[in-house]
């Protein structure tokens, strides 16, 4: 069993469509194993995006990552990291597959509905950035 990390980012929460998120994820056999709704603080958010901060959207990227609350989760399963960020979907919500949660959610490259670790050591840092281990079953 495997366990990586998401964010259903602030474009998502504030449309009401966390559930529907949810249920992409649980219908493709993940099981949410730990669950919080926060908002972020700007310092918080860059240090959770610290390897972009020399990127030029930086700035931007987490101005709308505090713009309102987030909804972060382990999620755990088989390849759950790989599944994710299948299930998830290309970066760019318009290069996205059909069916995938940034082709139906997303806005654009930056409103892109979720997050979803890229490695099994990046999501190990990013369960420990918003999760004690009290929190996770
Ligand atoms: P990922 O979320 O698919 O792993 P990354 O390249 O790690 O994509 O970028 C992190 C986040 O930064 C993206 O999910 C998106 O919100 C934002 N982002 C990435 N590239 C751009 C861009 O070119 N312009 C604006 N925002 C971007
Ligand atoms: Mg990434």
């Amino acid at each position: 069993m495997e366990r990586t990390f998401t964010f259903i980012k602030p474009d998502v929460v504030s449309r009401n469509l966390v559930g529907a998120v949810i249920a992409r994820y649980e219908a493709e056999g993940l099981r949410v194993a730990a669950l919080k709704r926060l908002h972020l603080s700007k310092v918080k958010a860059q240090g959770f995006y610290a390897v972009h901060r020399s990127r030029p959207f930086f700035d931007s990227l987490t101005a709308f990552m505090t713009e309102g609350p987030v909804v972060a989760m382990v999620l755990e399963g088989d390849s759950a990291m790989d599944k994710v960020r299948r299930i998830n979907g290309a970066t760019n919500p318009s290069e996205a597959a059909p069916g995938t949660i940034r082709k139906d959610f997303g806005t654009n490259i930056e409103r892109n509905a979720v997050h979803g670790s890229d490695s099994l050591e990046n999501a190990a840092k990013e369960i420990a950035h918003v999760f004690s281990e009290l929190e996770i079953f």
